[in-house]
């Protein structure tokens, strides 16, 4: 497969923009090779600039579920952008959407409507510790909230509980407020809430992780927080911007049946345009400006645009339970065709799979944190990304990502999934035989 063109805008792309994208992830850095520059996409495939067709296993990265340009959502943008695309003042809209988040997420009493991810866990967290009045936050390693000061922040050495910063840029005087634990360890929670007594404002994490591949929490760690939360004042925050309606309709809280005080939403709820949300209990979100002291705004934020494009989208997903169900299923069928190609290979990777939501590991240790993730063999990773590539199968390029399904996909191309595959692990594997 050639990708002559993708080449050359790449690298015209570089003269302008930092490393030629708008978002780290998508230069490849990690599989090698240069980025595909996509013209086009329709239902569960990507047209890239040298007319390849992909099937698309990462659909912008979770938002695109019913699959791409799918007819309803592109008329619902239509009709509201012939109204002008923005007015800066409060619309009915905005009010359909948030009902419609509260009906199907009942942990949220009240949500705030953004335009991003990182915007809705920074803010989450400001409305955390003006609540609490207190300061620190608990993260876990692996877990990925956005580009947000106070989350680029990696575990402090075994003697100081505070994080150090990892992002040039943040400050010690951010990371320091900053605990970052290493995920599904009760026990590491527990310590660190007993050495900073009263002043953890919130835990903060993705009930299952799609940012350092796909890892589950396990139900016995959401409730050890859970009662650890409720016993110590904390606010229990589950970023759900990955598995909000997407795990199921209520996310991943309703998947445990574990309730937090907040959720942060995104991606799915914009529909492919930019909006995220945080939400949860009346009292923490009546701290927020204009009634109450936490400050937090946004020009576009509500957009009449994106809300058209994400209230289309969750409405279709609540009114249609049998499209998330189709997600699930289509995806579960994927799961079990590259889980027997291991049996068939004799190979022990780890096959992660929550929903639509999974990750192959270049390991042989199952992977329940960063730890065990980061035992995967990321070169054979980048030889399975380049073949799939190179043969039709659109991957998330990094070995700490997670595939997400659209209900756009084929019988045909979950055939092809599969055996491509197969293939590839054949192919890496002979490669791995001759060095
Ligand atoms: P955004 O600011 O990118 O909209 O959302 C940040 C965010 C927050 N919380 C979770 C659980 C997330 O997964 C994300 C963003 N996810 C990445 C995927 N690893 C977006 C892709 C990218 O950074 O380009």
């Amino acid at each position: 497969m050639q990708r002559k063109y993708s080449q050359e805008l790449f690298e015209e792309a570089k003269k302008y923009i930092p490393g030629g994208v708008n978002s780290p992830v998508r230069a490849f850095k990690s599989v090698g090779g240069n980025p595909v520059f996509i013209k086009r996409a329709k239902g569960a495939h990507l047209f890239d600039e040298d007319g390849n067709i992909y099937i698309d296993l990462i659909n912008s990265w979770g938002p695109m579920i019913l699959g791409h340009a799918y007819p309803p959502v592109i008329e619902a943008v239509y009709q509201a952008s012939i109204n002008s695309f923005s007015y800066g003042a409060p619309t009915r809209m905005e009010i359909e959407m948030a009902k419609l988040i509260c009906e199907l997420v009942p942990s949220i009493e009240k949500v705030r409507m953004v335009n991003s991810g990182t915007e809705a866990t920074m803010s989450a967290i400001r409305a955390a510790r003006g609540y609490t009045q207190r300061n620190k936050i608990i993260k876990f390693a692996g877990c990925y909230h956005g580009h947000g000061d106070s989350f680029l922040v990696d575990a402090g050495s075994g003697a100081l509980t505070f994080g150090i910063p990892n992002s040039a840029g943040v400050t010690k005087g951010t990371a320091k407020d900053t605990l970052s634990l290493p995920f599904n360890n009760l026990d590491a929670v527990k310590r660190a809430v007993n050495e900073n007594k009263n002043e953890i404002a919130a835990i903060i994490l993705e009930p299952i992780v799609g940012n350092m591949g796909c890892v589950p929490a396990s139900k016995q760690f959401l409730q050890g927080l859970r009662e650890l939360c409720t016993q110590e004042g904390i606010v229990l925050i589950f970023d759900e911007v990955m598995t909000g309606f997407r795990i199921s309709l209520g996310g991943a809280q309703e998947y445990y049946d574990i309730i937090p005080d907040m959720t942060t939403l995104g991606k799915i709820i914009g529909g492919g345009l930019p909006v995220g949300a945080y939400g949860g209990k009346k009292e923490i979100m009546d701290c927020v400006a204009p009634i109450g002291k936490v400050y937090q705004a946004g020009t576009l934020s509500g957009n009449p645009i994106a809300m058209a494009a994400g209230y289309t989208t969750l409405r279709l997903l609540a009114d249609n339970p049998h499209l998330l169900e189709q997600v699930n299923k289509k995806a579960l069928a994927i799961g079990e065709g590259i889980k027997s190609n291991l049996q068939k290979l004799g190979l022990n990777y780890q096959f992660n799979q929550v929903g639509s939501m999974f990750t192959l590991f270049f390991t042989n240790t199952p992977v329940t944190d960063l730890t065990t993730a980061m035992t995967s063999d990321t070169q054979l990773f980048a030889q399975y990304f380049q073949y799939n590539l190179d043969n039709g199968i659109y991957l998330a390029p990094s070995q700490f990502e997670a595939m997400f399904v659209s209900y756009a996909i084929s019988d045909e191309d979950i055939e092809k999934i599969i055996k491509v595959s197969y293939e590839a692990l054949v192919k890496i594997h002979e490669t791995k035989k001759a060095n």
